[in-house]
């Protein structure tokens, strides 16, 4: 006779089954035979300091890692804090797993510590939700919630655990786990519909490929490369994707910029959007109706949405490409390349001359540019905010999902940053990892900085201070005026004070000399550090009044 109990059950099936070495959440009288689990089977916990962060965290993981971050979370609050993130996770398509305790199924009704129907809160913003019943069952209801969540379009998949069946102990030779880890289960697109798409792709003269996060979920470098190499298509690689190929791929336009794509996809004839949403997002690029668009997605719904697709291809992306490049023709597609690039630079002059030129108070596209001199594209940078999140965009790099544009998302979610930067290190630990963060959406997870110093994670936090919650700000100078700006003004502060509290490396920055010497120097630190730069509170990112555009009403 061997007795096991609920909680250790899960450690074991996410240690030897799932091979999972890092979880992230905050502890709780509910999960406490979890956490023992997590013990027991040398699983490491990030323990943080806001659940929200922890959400964030796991669906970081699951980008950098390619297999579910898994958070753990208490019943009640723990869960409640947890929601941004997960409403988060679901409309990113992240796969992570949710792990969460709830008040004892033994209590229900009974007004019990901690209780509230978690359950009807969580559905609409997860993929899938169940809660295990049964003690014996803990290892098969989490393999389900692990398939749930890589399966055809990830998402967020969440598993409610009662400490009636963590909290009590079963003959383990009674509980069967399942031997095998989740694969991924691909589908193919229709033969038909390849003969139709290479057709277009082969008539192409200005062809461009769009990919986005279905293409770095798919983990397709190898096909994508052949795809491309082949075709000889320029190619841009937004959200996920970014970095399947690197930047200084010589196909890659992404030298261009956002505001270079925008008006370089004006001369194309014909756009391949690769695992890539047609939504508010994309919705500044404007696809003129003469040109042909290619269309690739895992979720056939998604083929035709907002615009009609002229081939369609459902299926997981690398397994697409797989079957599409023996139907394309060798193609050099070197001029069109030229003079799509000299297009997208031709409206690009002011971008350029910011980088190259020292500015007071500093132009925020000069600090970026002043980061990138110093850190390089071997590095992983992640971007928080919102004029802030626009320039960060311009960082270039040679890593896989090297570049994470974290707040802008289609939940447009702000303090994505901080936890995303954490991800990144634990999952890179040998590269650098700088997020620049807005000073308004710095503050969300800033105590998290306490995670860094407790978990040794050295990451660099570069402030983009503008003293305000500046797109706001910028879109109500435009919509109500300058002298009625309400609830979007911050002061100065001293955040880098705040890290050196919790133990972290501090830098106040107010001249441009001193920006690349205050990273080197944090850096040097070798501790998790903020770099407060005091930039021009007068500038705004074209991303401003296209956001206060799409929300006029008449
Ligand atoms: C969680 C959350 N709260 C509020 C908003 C609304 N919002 C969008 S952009 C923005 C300003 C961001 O300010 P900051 O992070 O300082 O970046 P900046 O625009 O100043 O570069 C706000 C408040 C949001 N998107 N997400
Ligand atoms: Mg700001």
């Amino acid at each position: 006779m061997a007795l096991i109990n609920g909680g250790h059950l899960v450690g074991k099936y996410l240690k030897e089954v799932e091979k999972i070495d890092t979880v992230f959440g905050i502890s709780g009288g509910h999960i406490e035979a979890m956490l023992d689990g997590f013990t027991e089977y040398k699983i490491r916990t990030i323990d943080v300091r806001h659940e929200q962060a922890a959400a964030m965290m796991a669906h970081a993981t699951s980008i950098y890692t390619g297999k579910p971050g898994v958070c753990f979370l208490t019943a009640g609050p723990g869960f409640a804090n947890a929601l941004t993130g997960i409403a988060n996770a679901y409309l990113d398509n992240a796969p992570m797993v949710i792990l969460c305790g709830r008040h004892p199924l033994r209590d229900d009704l009974k007004g019990a510590l901690q209780e509230i129907k978690q359950m009807d809160i969580v559905k609409p913003i997860t993929k899938w939700s169940a809660t295990c019943f049964d003690i014996k069952r803990i290892p098969e209801y989490l393999s389900i919630t692990f398939r749930q969540a890589v399966e055809g379009r990830p998402g967020p998949a969440f598993l409610e655990l009662p400490p009636d069946i963590l909290s009590i102990k079963v003959e383990e030779s009674l509980v069967p786990m399942p031997i095998r880890t989740t694969r991924k289960y691909t589908m193919h697109p229709d033969d038909d519909d390849l003969k139709s798409a290479a057709e277009i792709i082969n008539n192409a003269k200005k062809p461009l490929f769009l990919g986005g996060s279905g293409v770095g979920l798919s983990a397709c470098s190898d096909s994508f490369r052949q795809f491309i190499e082949k075709t000889g298509i320029p190619f841009v690689l937004m959200n996920y994707g970014r970095g399947e190929l690197p930047d200084d791929h010589p196909n890659s336009v992404m030298d261009i910029g956002s505001i270079g794509l925008m008006f370089g996809i004006g001369q194309t004839d014909v756009i391949i959007a690769a695992g890539i949403r047609f939504n508010w997002i994309l919705q500044a690029i404007v696809i003129p109706p003469t040109v042909k668009v290619v269309r690739m997605d895992i979720d056939p719904h998604e083929i035709d949405r907002n615009r009609m697709a002229d081939a369609g291809l459902v299926g997981d992306i690398g397994s697409v490409l797989e079957q599409l490049t023996p139907l394309v023709q060798k193609k050099d597609h070197s001029e069109w390349i030229k003079t799509l690039k000299a297009a997208g630079y031709s409206v690009m002059d002011y971008e350029i001359r910011m980088r190259e030129t020292p500015s007071d108070p500093i132009h925020p596209i000069r600090l970026v540019s002043q980061i990138q001199k110093f850190v390089g594209e071997d590095a992983m940078y992640v971007v928080d905010g919102g004029d802030t999140s626009y320039f960060g965009l311009g960082f270039s790099t040679n890593q896989k999902a090297g570049v994470m544009a974290a707040s802008s998302g289609l939940f447009g979610c702000l303090g994505t940053g901080i936890p995303f930067g954490i991800a990144a290190k634990l999952a890179r630990p040998d590269k650098k990892v700088v997020v620049l963060n807005g000073d308004g959406s710095f503050g969300f997870n800033a105590m998290e900085f306490d995670t860094m110093v407790r978990h040794n994670i050295p990451v660099v936090c570069v402030i983009n201070n503008d003293c305000a919650w500046g797109m706001i700000k910028h879109s109500q100078e435009l919509s109500i005026g300058k002298d009625r700006l309400q609830c979007s003004e911050l002061g100065t502060r001293h955040y880098e004070k705040m890290v050196e509290g919790l133990g972290g490396h501090g830098e106040f920055v107010t001249e441009d000399e001193e920006i690349i010497p205050a990273l080197k120097r944090a850096f040097d630190s070798g501790k998790p550090a903020c770099i407060n730069v005091m930039t021009d509170p007068s500038v705004t990112s074209p991303a401003t009044p296209l956001f206060y555009q799409s929300l006029k009403m008449e």
